[in-house]
């Protein structure tokens, strides 16, 4: 089977939801692994919102993490990513929205952001009060709605899903800005995340993310390498000096 390319850093949640669902399909991948702010002019040729991940398999390119799911799991057999009947896949499509939209802009764009790209990317200082708020006032509303969505025990729709995916891959970066649900408060939610981030295929790609964080912009196509990610043999990063795009929330 001729591998799929896949631009983006295995350090996005969006780019992992991708890589993900490659994985419980079996389907080869070479993987660009950028920073969506490191990239030219080239790159928005490919990826008009200067967004990742974007997929492409001969003259097919797609952009939207979702987009690509849908793809990859109409195009190939194998473990279904969305489950059969047609209110469940809706409900999984409003979950995967929910994840990419909601969760993303608190757990993501706030705080993942605040903890970690703001210092390290745009050279801001760490503001220790906004991630206490963020943690104190923004973040229990959606785990009180997700405790009431999310299953007490195995995934959302039998199999591990892009729906599980795409919400928990969001609090496994939630988790380098050193935040986790309280499983007291939030039973439900504390045990799926678990689960999925315990699932064989998600915790397969946890050394390599590790590492990836650890990792200088200019080094980190090498160590993905070093890691066993199979590379693009081009790339689309242009630089090491950080370049705004279309949709970027916080600099
Ligand atoms: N809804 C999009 C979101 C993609 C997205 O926001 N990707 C981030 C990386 S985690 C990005 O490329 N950011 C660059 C920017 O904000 O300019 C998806 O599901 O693919």
């Amino acid at each position: 089977m001729e591998p799929v390319t896949v631009i983006g850093t295995p350090v996005s949640p969006f780019v992992r939801k991708v890589l993900v669902c490659l994985d419980l399909k079996g389907v080869p991948y070479k993987v660009d692994p950028i920073v969506a702010f490191f990239t030219g002019y080239a790159f928005e040729e490919v990826s008009p919102l200067r967004l990742i991940p974007v997929l492409m398999l001969g003259d097919i390119t797609l952009t939207d993490s979702s987009v690509i799911c849908e793809y990859i799991d109409e195009a190939f057999p194998g473990h279904p990513l969305l489950p059969s009947d047609p209110a469940d896949r809706a409900h999984a499509r409003w979950l995967d929205e929910y994840a990419d939209t909601r969760l993303a802009a608190v757990l993501l764009w706030k705080l993942f952001n605040e903890a970690t790209v703001n210092p390290s990317v745009w050279g801001q200082k760490r503001d220790v009060r906004a991630l206490k708020r963020i943690v104190d006032e923004d973040i229990p509303p959606l785990l009180d709605y997700l405790e009431g969505q999310l299953p007490k025990d195995d995934f959302l729709f039998g199999e591990l899903g892009m729906a599980d995916i795409s919400i928990a891959a969001q609090f496994r970066n939630a988790g380098w800005a050193r935040f986790a649900p309280d499983a007291t408060r939030w039973p439900i939610v504390a045990g799926f995340v678990e689960r999925v981030l315990s699932h064989p295929v998600v915790v397969a790609r946890a050394l390599l993310e590790d590492a990836m964080m650890k990792t200088p912009i200019a080094d980190q196509r090498r160590v993905a390498g070093e890691h066993g990610l199979p590379l693009t043999e081009t790339t689309f990063m242009e630089s090491t000096t950080a370049r705004p795009g279309p949709m970027t929330t916080r600099r």
